[in-house]
């Protein structure tokens, strides 16, 4: 298996922490690329050029952080990240870790590439600050269990908050059982490895 990453990449962020909470990370190739600088070996993989790009072992490639995830906890079961009583519950909160990260990835790409004063990153802008209000809110004590795929989804999107607009959406201060809940996730091993480098 490969896995085409970056070590800022939120979303191959995720996809990495569930390797390594399913303990299949020593089975992957990890491919560390710059998707913007569209290198070669991943656009003959991904036509979008983007991370996180995942070869399976019978050399399919995957796009798009919720398909490779899902197929991973289809194609390795063991140990479980979505328990069968909480199947809703986790696709729901996949997919909001995923909108807040859209949001935010939307604003920070405008920013960095664009025009940050387009009406467009000013929704994007809002929707951020929403999303990481409901992702925050939809945490409401710390877990007993070992994180299920929808809690790392949440920890994943709101540490890249953290990582990138902290100052700008101050979560931790509305939601502190939230902020307690985060500290305790990043704490594990899959989250240590996986931790983004220092803000340039
Ligand atoms: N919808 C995609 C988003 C992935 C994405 O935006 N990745 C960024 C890095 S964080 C990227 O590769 N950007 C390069 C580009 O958009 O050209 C997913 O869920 O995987």
């Amino acid at each position: 298996m490969q896995l085409f990453t970056s070590p800022t990449s939120p979303y191959a962020r995720l996809v990495r922490v569930v390797l390594a909470e399913k303990q299949l990370s020593d089975q992957v190739d990890y491919q560390f690329v710059n998707p913007w600088l569209s290198p070669d070996a991943l656009l003959a993989v991904n036509p979008a050029c983007r991370v996180p790009t995942f070869i399976t072992a019978d050399g399919h490639a995957l796009y798009e952080t919720g398909v490779i995830v899902l197929y991973l906890e289809r194609r390795y079961p063991e140990p479980r990240l979505m328990p069968r009583d909480a199947v809703e519950l986790v696709h729901a909160r996949l997919g909001l870790a995923l909108s807040l990260l859209d949001a935010g990835i939307g604003v920070f790409t405008e920013r960095r590439h664009g025009d940050a004063t387009t009406e467009l990153a000013e929704r994007r802008a809002h929707a951020m600050q929403r999303a990481a209000n409901s992702v925050a809110a939809a945490i409401d004590q710390p877990s007993k269990n070992d994180p299920d795929l929808g809690e790392i989804a949440l920890a994943v999107s709101l540490d890249w908050i953290d990582y990138r607009f902290a100052t700008e959406v101050a979560w931790r201060s509305r939601y502190p059982a939230a902020s307690a809940w985060l500290d305790q996730i990043l704490a594990r091993p899959s989250f240590v490895q996986t931790a983004p480098p220092p803000v340039s």
